[in-house]
């Protein structure tokens, strides 16, 4: 089964610039994936090629026209039938990582980008399976939100990462972000590589991976420890932080830890 993307959009340069370096490109080479656009430009019949107009009611930016959108949409699916319809909108459910996976368990994407101010709402009333955001801001229209989420979304499709890589194993697949990372040299500024690291002791490292993991997301997302720590894990984590130098502390950007943050 080979995964397809076909982006509706009135910058397909953008698309292809995007998309055409690193594993995705590789992707396509490989046959696992393939990625098409479809212009609605190409579907205007006035001497214009008219694809937009200004809002009914007025506002900001113009809205796309629903003619030229619907014939992109039916020849997206004369091509692939069974693949579902997406809105990349600042309205949509943002993007995560549970979504994505689920996105690439599906045959292909047909992806429509708007551009600032937007398509008619019939449109999407019509034709769109789910409208997606990639997060709360602003910015000039669909394209490189698609980009993202068509990023995001292959990694999880069979052959596109090697094994090395896996995305199940990657932050946020646990829920968790990732420990630090160093390499040579060793010392850096006055900063060392933790000791544990340099050991050779598989078990430890994985030991303390796990748990520089659980500490670096209590300093920075706090929001996502919450339903992922016991407090027997707690624990065993307040010995592991005591156990750690303070000038290691700041070496491992956890610096901003106290004693009262692991009691609960
Ligand atoms: C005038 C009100 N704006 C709605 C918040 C209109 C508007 C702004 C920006 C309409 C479209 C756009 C272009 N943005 C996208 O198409 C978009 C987007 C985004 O702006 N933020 C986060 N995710 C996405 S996905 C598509």
């Amino acid at each position: 089964m080979i995964y397809s993307f076909q982006v509706i959009t009135l910058f397909p340069d953008i698309i292809q610039a995007s998309m055409g370096l690193g594993v995705f490109s590789q992707a396509q080479k490989s046959g696992i994936l393939t990625l098409s656009c479809i212009n609605p430009r190409e579907f205007t019949s006035d001497i214009h090629k008219t694809v937009d107009d200004r809002p009914f009611g007025g506002g900001d930016g113009m809205v796309m026209l629903p003619e030229p959108l619907e014939k992109s949409i039916s020849t997206a699916k004369r091509e692939h039938s069974r693949s579902k319809v997406l809105y990349m909108s600042p309205q949509g459910t943002p993007l995560t990582h549970l979504k994505a996976t689920a996105l690439s368990r599906e045959e292909g994407l047909i992806i429509v980008c708007g551009r600032y101010g937007g398509i008619d709402q019939r449109v999407i009333n019509s034709f769109v399976d789910e409208e997606i955001s990639i997060g709360d801001y602003v910015i000039s229209g669909g394209e490189l939100a698609a980009c993202v989420l068509m990023d995001c979304v292959s990694r999880f499709i069979p052959g596109v990462l090697g094994h090395k890589d896996s995305a199940e194993k990657d932050s946020f697949a646990g829920g968790l972000l990732e420990h630090p990372n160093f390499t040579k040299p060793r010392e850096y500024k006055g900063q060392n590589v933790p000791e544990v690291l340099l050991s050779g002791h598989h078990k430890k490292i994985q030991e303390w991976k796990r748990s520089m993991s659980i500490l670096v997301t209590m300093v920075k997302r706090p929001d996502l420890i919450k339903a992922h720590i016991s407090q027997t894990e707690l624990r065993g984590l307040l010995v592991f932080w005591q156990q750690i130098p303070k000038d290691q502390r700041k070496t491992l950007g956890i610096e901003q830890l106290h004693e009262k943050d692991f009691h609960g």
